[in-house]
């Protein structure tokens, strides 16, 4: 009998089809912060998303299987507007996915790429992701044309942000939201972990995908627009004064600062009904 439960599964999963590589009904959004948002509400609005944030769709085959990662601390007024704008977006898109968010513990220095790089590697700890989307956690995408998967080489999702007049603000700039597949990620060997506080790590980045001999793919101008949940600046995130200095030598530094160098202490796994929290100690600057 198992053999023809086998058999009949494997029919049956050839009936449903690819999902589209161009999901229907998707456009230009309407995104505002002033609505009131409690989790609540968005749990209700989302009743198809499992347990930990992980949705698949089932009327298609996904291409992809996304880990979205947010680098975290005391922005859960942000989370709720993120997760009630991004889950009906990655549904419509026709993804299957997992939000974590990776909470840095304590009150040190915030270190974001790093802990991109925690999110990495305990994603992989859960299903076998093959794409890895890094998003700020005040970014909301305008129009959801820009899909949230995988492409032939890294990817700058949000190239047009409100705050830049919606324009990207040098040629090089890659950060609030980025894209790679385990390949690409690996084939940098992961973000810098030695980038303590604001600024730089993302031109790190980008300085690794072009020393790796891969090109960063961006959506139409018009496509990639964002809105940024207005905030300031955070305490223990101050401007790092040697990121200048840091992104001058990424040739020299990537080789060992990296997904193959990482340590932190995970502290907790906690699998709310709309993300996965993943809290973290990941040290201080020297
Ligand atoms: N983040 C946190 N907590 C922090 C710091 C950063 O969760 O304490 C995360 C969060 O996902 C955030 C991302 O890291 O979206 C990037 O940090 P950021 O939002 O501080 O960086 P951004 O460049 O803003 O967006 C810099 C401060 C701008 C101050 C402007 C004052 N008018």
């Amino acid at each position: 009998p198992n053999a023809t439960l086998a058999s009949y599964l494997a029919t049956g999963e050839q009936l449903v089809p690819v999902c589209s590589q161009r999901p229907i009904r998707l456009g230009r959004l309407l995104i505002e912060f002033s609505s009131q948002m409690t989790m609540e509400r968005v749990q209700k609005e989302n009743p198809n998303v499992t347990e930990g944030g992980r949705y698949t769709p089932h009327d298609c085959r996904p291409r992809w299987k996304v880990a979205i990662i947010i680098p975290f601390r005391h922005r859960e007024h942000h989370l709720k507007y993120w997760l009630h704008y991004l889950h009906p977006i990655l549904r419509r898109q026709k993804i299957d996915y997992g939000i974590y968010i990776i909470n840095q513990l304590g009150e040190d220095t915030f270190n974001r790429a790093k802990l991109l790089n925690v999110g990495y590697t305990e994603a992989l700890k859960e299903a076998e992701y093959d794409c890895f989307i890094f998003s700020d956690v005040d970014l909301i995408p305008m129009d959801d044309r820009n899909l949230y998967h995988c492409y032939d080489q890294p990817r700058h999702f949000a190239i047009a942000m409100d705050k830049f007049g919606f324009r990207l603000p040098y040629a090089g700039y890659f950060g609030g939201v980025s894209g790679l597949s385990k390949k690409q990620f690996l084939k940098i060997n992961g973000f810098p972990n030695e980038y303590w506080g604001w600024g730089g790590e993302d031109d790190d980045i980008y300085n690794r995908i072009t020393l790796s001999g891969m090109k960063v793919s961006r959506p139409d101008i018009r496509i990639g627009r964002y809105r940024m949940i207005k905030h300031e600046r955070d305490k223990h995130n101050e401007a790092n004064p040697q990121r200048f200095n840091k992104i001058q030598n990424t040739k020299n530094t990537m080789k060992k600062d990296g997904i193959s160098f990482l340590t932190y202490r995970l502290v907790q796994v906690k699998k709310h009904p709309l993300y996965t929290n993943i809290s973290v100690e990941i040290g201080k600057p020297p």
